[in-house]
């Protein structure tokens, strides 16, 4: 039997031609600042997102923690959406080795507005924490791979100026909104001090991430990123495997988000699933499984058994993603498992 695996993006493997650069890559100790691939890389990515400057990172979680780091102090809070990736999925890291809290915000699809960032500023009085850094996610994960209205980040970034606060980008995915939306990187990336982009998500690399921003900001995080024992040597191998990523593997997302369409439609339209069809923008699909009468633990488990690999992600709710090892064919047999699972159940 095929295994499908929908679980995320970053199952994704190297494909050959990746494999071949990463062999040949040029190489030398990255702690010295001396491998050619890596600084290609970041410079690559910096000029791509309009800033001065690049750090390659071991993960997403890493670039992110190393930017909560840099832009704040012990007992800060940071302004984020309630389902932010930084806030939730991250083990806690902010509180734990950066020593800050989070005022998180709801909004639909993983947005909030300015409004709501204004009124999240913490006063000045000694009673409250110091408000330092507004985070936002784009695309966003748990919301279901959404699009962040650029207009919106663009009033919620007066709101910073005006507060003297930093802006961080948690830009995982930022490539599958570049490809869905249009908008240039740089264009996304103007109202933020800082962006992660993730090299080991729908890009395909097999590992790696790197956080952008001004020089000064980098040096910061170029401290924090040891710190956190994310300095690392002869890691041109991996940097080819995303310049090769960033050069072959961004407008194909175009592909992913079409494969993310058709799951959600031939999905969304099987009694026992819901899709809500707006929310799918790129290349993620939740889909409520409560009409099933099972759990969502029972859904994923059937799925499994016909050889589909789904993620849970929160009560009723699986989650699946699209990426560059799933064809149509595949695609096709995803809604086909989806199916089989509801042949003769009739919920209880
Ligand atoms: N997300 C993973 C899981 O952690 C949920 C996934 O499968 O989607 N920002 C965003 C928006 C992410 O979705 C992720 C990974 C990260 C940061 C962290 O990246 P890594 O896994 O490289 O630390």
């Amino acid at each position: 039997m095929r295994t499908i695996d929908l679980r995320s993006d970053t199952v994704t493997r190297p494909t050959e031609e990746m494999r071949r650069v990463m062999a040949s890559a040029e190489v030398g100790d990255d702690v010295y600042g001396e491998d050619p691939t890596v600084n290609r890389l970041q410079a690559v990515l910096a000029e791509q997102l309009g800033k001065e400057a690049g750090l390659f990172m071991a993960s997403g979680t890493m670039s992110n923690q190393v930017a909560v780091k840099a832009h704040t102090q012990p007992g800060d809070e940071v302004i984020c959406h309630r389902w932010a990736h930084v806030f939730n999925f991250e083990g806690g890291t902010s509180p734990a080795m950066s020593g800050v809290g989070f005022n998180p915000l709801d909004g639909e699809y993983g947005t909030f507005t300015a409004e709501q960032a204004e009124a999240a500023v913490r006063p000045g009085a000694v009673h409250y924490p110091v408000t330092a850094l507004v985070a936002i996610e784009n695309t966003h994960n748990k919301a279901g791979g959404t699009i962040f209205p650029l207009g919106e980040m663009r009033r919620i970034r007066k709101v910073a100026d005006r507060h003297q606060l930093p802006m961080h980008l948690d830009g995982a995915r930022l490539f599958n909104a570049v490809v869905a939306s249009g908008i240039e990187p740089a264009q996304w990336a103007e109202p933020f001090d800082s962006i992660s982009i993730c090299l080991s998500k729908g890009l395909g690399a097999p590992v790696g991430s790197v956080l952008v921003g001004s020089k000064a900001f980098i040096e910061r995080a170029v401290r924090v990123r040891k710190r956190f024992g994310g300095a690392m040597r002869q890691v041109g191998v991996l940097a080819a495997a995303g310049l090769y990523a960033l050069e072959h593997h961004i407008d194909r997302l175009a592909e992913d988000h079409h494969h993310a369409r058709r799951l959600a439609e031939g999905i969304g339209a099987l009694s026992g699933y819901r899709v809500d069809l707006p929310v799918v923008q790129t290349n993620i699909v939740m889909i409520d499984t409560t009409a099933t009468g099972w759990s969502e633990n029972e859904v994923r488990d059937r799925l499994a058994d016909r050889g589909v690999l789904v993620n849970t992600f929160g009560p009723g709710t699986l989650r699946v993603v699209t990426h560059l090892d799933v064809d149509s064919e595949g695609i096709e047999t995803a809604i086909a498992a989806f199916t089989a699972v509801l042949e003769g159940h009739v919920p209880g």
